[in-house]
């Protein structure tokens, strides 16, 4: 098999096929590793991996973390967080209506994440698509002042917030146990990160889990947000994914934010299975 690679836009997103996710050798996994650095949505069509290939991969390029919706975790396999609405034998095989809305995923951990894996079992036949932004092409089209005002400031992340502000408002969505809130208060990171392999500066707020700008007013940060959120999902910084069965999906939590898109009826059923890699090696 040879791989052969496709960019989408100049800014983000990358078509991989010729390759088995599976049986890897080092020199196409490095291939793949630098194409996720490059254009942080790399998208590996044609994959028929089991669960536990599927973390076997992710591992390659860093330790997974475990989600905090444990209910939603695959048995045996707990690096597998499942996003679903199918329901077997009345047992739900998933999360249904997970992550509609903007985010990058665990920003609300004190150590966030460098990458997610998703991996698309069954898909509808038209939606459910992700919308992806780049938060490091968005940063550079700002004004020399507006990135010096953004560059000490610091943001809170709750896991909270996503559920309070979006989730709830979705019929269908499980609710959240106090307990699970309890175990991830509010953590601080900075607004503006510098991508560690890229070099590049990204934005590192999102409407999902970021509360506020610490430092400024609530109405104050409330502007600033609203304003950024507008200009990061701006279509020039734009790839939507439209999903195919046996898809394996990577993106930098780094570098993007991303949005699922819930446009599809309860007869249609969307199974996916994502790990979570952790950026840097922190427990
Ligand atoms: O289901 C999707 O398309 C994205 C899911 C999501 O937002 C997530 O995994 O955090």
């Amino acid at each position: 098999m040879t791989m052969s690679l496709r960019q989408m836009t100049p800014s983000l997103g990358a078509e991989i096929t010729g390759v088995d996710v599976a049986n890897l050798d080092n020199q196409d996994f490095d291939a793949i590793y630098e194409s996720f650095n490059r254009h942080s949505v790399v998208v590996i069509r044609d994959q028929n991996i089991t669960p536990e290939q599927h973390a076997d991969f992710s591992r390659r390029f860093g330790k997974l973390m475990v989600h905090v919706l444990k209910d939603d975790l695959l048995e045996g396999q707990p690096e597998i967080y499942r996003l679903s609405n199918k329901v077997e034998n009345g047992v739900p095989q998933g999360r249904p209506n997970a992550g509609q809305y903007w985010h990058s995923d665990l920003t609300y951990e004190k150590v966030p994440s460098k990458g997610s894996v998703m991996y698309a079992m069954e898909v509808p036949d038209a939606g459910g698509d992700t919308l992806f932004a780049h938060t490091a092409a968005s940063y550079e089209a700002l004004s020399e002042p507006m990135k010096a005002f953004l560059s000490d400031k610091t943001a809170i992340h709750d896991f909270r917030h996503a559920y309070d502000t979006f989730s709830k408002r979705i019929p269908g969505t499980m609710p959240i146990s106090e307990e699970v809130f309890a175990a991830r208060p509010p953590v601080e990171h900075p607004v503006i990160r510098t991508h560690p392999e890229t070099g590049r500066q990204c934005l590192f707020v999102n409407p999902g889990f970021t509360v506020r700008i610490k430092e400024l007013s609530y109405d104050e940060s409330d502007a600033i947000l609203a304003y950024l959120y507008g200009h990061m999902i701006k279509p020039q910084f734009f790839y939507r994914h439209n999903w195919r069965a046996n898809d394996l999906v990577l993106w930098d939590n780094r570098s993007l934010m991303h949005c699922a898109v819930g446009d599809y009826g309860p007869d249609q059923t969307r199974h996916m299975h994502r790990t979570t890699i952790m950026d840097g090696d922190a427990a």
